[in-house]
């Protein structure tokens, strides 16, 4: 039998790398925290059977005896699972309503397991769904209107992962700062001096909506074009799209300060959580509001709420479609929330299953285990709860 190691950052990603890699039938050995998450050993169904046919060399007496310890561990953490399951099922229905819907709908074990704590005792399913709604609501960090960019005015760089919508929405609130402040007051700068095209891109924008158009080589060239638009009420300047990795996103992010241009984060909402979250932290941090893009192409926006509410980023606008300037809007958060949770109705092969559940029981269970006395979390609790410990309408139950 050959065993697999998965580390994942939570149960559930751990669980799809495992179907996808085993196959829907893998069996999962077991589970235990990880300083990234947790970790799977799991195997492919049809290698469970022991040994292969033909296979005549004996394992060291040791090393099978260790085997056989590891399998029995395995079926043990499985049992203790499927128990913690039953009693937090027995235990706090509510509770395990509030973990199902937010997973579901593709937040964060961090954040559904902040929400499910405070949930006030004795509330019926519905009525724990009526209270996740409305604390999800409360702590979506929307932007007040006016003090939106294009309401504002200003000098703005819109920042974010390659192809994320940067242009394309740079051109939707150039058309909005057009209706604000009138064509001569608007001005769009070219600074994305990597990318084919880039230039000829935004050219097409500006003539559309006839507004002048800048280009910037690098910070210097910059530089010297701000204070010739001093008379401008909106600049909007178009950056060269990075991974969240690239070195290049911090550098520029300093020298965009030093200019005294604010950014704008654009993240698509279309992404799996953890690039969500990498792209909040590389482009969220330090700026000004954050735009989410594609969101008619984000089957589960939960994981994009959950970075907002969790790292307090105010969302400015949505973008829902390519249609210059129609697909731009000024969010809502009951219909933000409302959207989310829906998405946690798809049935898709990355949604948990059923026979799912006890596993992750299982993780949380052994993770309360390690907690401190008196409810501490965990280090790895602590470095991904950033942001719940404000959560507003809460209060720990
Ligand atoms: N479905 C959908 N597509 C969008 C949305 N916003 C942008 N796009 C499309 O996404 C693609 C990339 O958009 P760009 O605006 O060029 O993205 P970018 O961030 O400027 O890309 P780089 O400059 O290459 O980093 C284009 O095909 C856009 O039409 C949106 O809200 N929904
Ligand atoms: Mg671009």
């Amino acid at each position: 039998m050959s065993v697999q190691v998965f580390v994942a950052a939570n149960a559930r990603e751990g669980l799809a790398r495992v179907r996808a890699q085993l196959g829907d039938d893998a069996v999962v050995l077991s589970t235990r925290p990880h300083p990234q998450g947790v970790e799977l050993l799991a195997s492919a169904y049809g290698e469970l059977a022991v040994p292969a046919q033909g296979a005549t060399a004996e394992p060291a007496g040791s090393s099978r005896i260790l085997a056989e310890l590891a399998r029995l561990r395995g079926m043990l953490q499985n049992q203790l699972a499927g128990f913690a399951w039953g009693a937090a099922r027995r235990r706090d229905p509510a509770r395990v309503v509030v973990m199902q819907t937010l997973f579901a709908a593709g937040f964060g074990s961090a954040l559904a397991r902040t929400l499910a704590a405070r949930l006030p005792r004795a509330l019926d399913a519905d009525a724990a769904q009526r209270w996740l709604r409305q604390v999800l609501i409360r702590n979506l960090p929307i932007l007040a209107r006016e003090a939106s960019p294009v309401a504002r005015g200003g000098r703005y760089a819109l920042v974010g992962s390659t192809g994320s919508g940067k242009t394309t929405t740079l051109a939707k609130l150039a058309a909005r700062g057009v209706d604000a402040w009138g064509a001569s007051r608007v001005a769009l700068v070219a600074a994305d001096a990597y990318r084919v095209g880039a230039e000829a891109q935004l050219a097409v924008y500006a003539e559309l909506l006839g507004v002048s158009l800048h280009v910037a080589r690098d910070a210097a060239g910059l530089a010297q074009l701000l204070p010739q638009l001093a008379d401008r009420r909106l600049v909007l300047i178009d950056t060269a799209g990075h991974a969240p990795s690239d070195p290049r996103t911090h550098e520029e992010g300093r020298a965009l300060d030093a200019l005294g241009v604010e950014r704008l984060a654009v993240i698509s909402a279309a992404q799996q959580g953890a690039a969500v979250e990498q792209a909040m932290l590389r482009f969220g941090h330090g700026a000004a509001t954050c735009i989410l893009t594609k969101l008619d192409e984000a089957p589960q926006p939960g994981a994009a709420l959950d970075s907002l509410i969790r790292h307090r980023l105010p969302l400015a606008y949505l973008t829902g479609g390519q249609r210059v300037p129609e697909d731009l809007h000024v969010p809502h958060a009951a219909y933000l929330v409302d959207r989310a949770l829906k998405g946690g109705q798809l049935a898709t092969p990355y949604a948990l299953q059923a026979e799912d559940w006890p596993l992750l029981a299982g993780v949380e269970a052994e993770r309360a285990e390690r907690r401190e006395p008196g409810g501490q979390a965990t280090p790895e609790d602590a470095r991904s709860l950033k942001g719940t410990s404000t959560l507003k309408g809460t209060s720990a139950a």
